[in-house]
């Protein structure tokens, strides 16, 4: 039996379940139209999608509050649209019009939107360590019982800011959990050619935060360590770490020749789609009638045709507001 089956114990397992393939879906075909709209020309710029990561992003914004915040990478559609900012927003975003989350000016990297807790979208790598680290400690001097999720790659660990943001959520024992997304390769560079420790829990325990790998295709088992660890760091255990063992199905980017992987290794990942994974889970528990398969893929399908809508009806930003809030517009006291 499969670890998701065996999972799937009770008809409120099964519910979820399906709450988590619906989240995984609406990321799934928000990206598929992103990379039709970039080869249309319609989206510009770079654009780095998450396709067959899912499972991560879906598991761990499931185990969070409302409150909670979140920072993640270039790589971070997903994650903004499962905390809430809407599909349609994004889209315009990358469209350049002012009625996406930043008036357009940040494009597909650089999504962001406060009222969500949505802390980017960040293109620097590891440039989302000590941004969460410090939301972190400031939640933590005001005695705010939030957490906050740090989402990386695993070509973070390259970086000295990883190393310098662990250290510092470690010494003073900060609200912050952080999630590798280890995918296994950092654009063209597999883990192993580029550290000699590639067992990314360890680095993390190195600095006594408590870490722990997870099946990163499997979004219940996902679900389940994100929630473990969510509740330790709000229950003020201090910091802690999961490596989302993971694969990206598609090019690093959309500018990729793909030449440091072989097809069969792709090929040999996606039969571990990790929405094929859990459909296949819930159909062996009669818990995913092909009704309900049709008219889930009908529901993701049309929202995202709605935010494409939303995207094309948008304006571009006039040039004479191009200046604006290079300053605050706040009035001086
Ligand atoms: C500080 C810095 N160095 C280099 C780059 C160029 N770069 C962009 S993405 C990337 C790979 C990062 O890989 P990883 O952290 O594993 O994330 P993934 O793309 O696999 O999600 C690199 C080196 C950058 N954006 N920032
Ligand atoms: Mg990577």
């Amino acid at each position: 039996m499969s670890d998701q089956l065996a999972r799937l114990k009770t008809d409120s397992d099964t519910q979820r379940a399906r709450f988590l393939l619906h989240q995984m879906l609406r990321v799934r075909r928000l990206e598929e139209k992103c990379v039709e709209l970039y080869s249309a020309a319609k989206i510009r710029g770079f654009l780095h999608v998450y396709i067959g990561e899912e499972a991560v992003a879906a598991g761990v914004t499931a185990a969070l509050e409302q409150d909670d915040a979140v920072v993640a990478t270039y790589r971070e559609h997903g994650h903004a649209l499962l905390r809430g900012v809407s599909a349609g927003s994004i889209l315009a975003e990358m469209y350049g019009k002012v009625q996406g989350c930043c008036r357009g000016r940040g494009g597909s990297m650089h999504l962001f939107d406060a009222a969500t807790h949505f802390y980017g979208g960040n293109a620097i790598v590891a440039g989302g360590l000590p941004l969460a680290t410090g939301l972190a400690l400031a939640d933590h001097m005001a005695d705010r019982s939030r957490v906050t999720v740090c989402f990386f790659g695993e070509g973070a660990a390259a970086e000295g800011e990883f190393h310098e943001s662990l250290n510092l959520a470690a010494l003073w024992q900060l609200p912050v959990l952080f999630c590798c997304e280890n995918n296994l390769y950092a654009m063209g560079t597999a883990l192993g050619r580029s550290q000699s420790q590639t067992n990314l829990a360890l680095k993390a325990a190195a600095y006594e935060i408590p870490a722990w790998a997870v099946d990163g295709m499997d979004v219940l088992a996902v679900e389940e360590a994100a929630r473990r660890a969510v509740d330790a760091v709000r229950g003020g255990s201090g910091p802690h770490f999961l490596e989302l063992r993971t694969y990206r199905f598609r090019a690093h980017s959309m500018f990729d020749p793909e030449r440091y992987r072989d097809k069969a290794e792709v090929a040999g990942w996606s039969e571990r789609d990790p929405i094929l994974l859990l459909r296949t889970a819930l159909e062996a528990r009669d818990g995913l009638p092909e009704k309900d398969w049709a008219a889930l893929q009908h529901e993701v399908d049309a929202e995202v045709e709605e935010a494409v809508r939303f995207a094309e009806a948008g304006t571009p930003e006039p040039a004479s507001d191009l200046l604006r809030f290079v300053y605050s517009e706040r009035e001086q006291p």
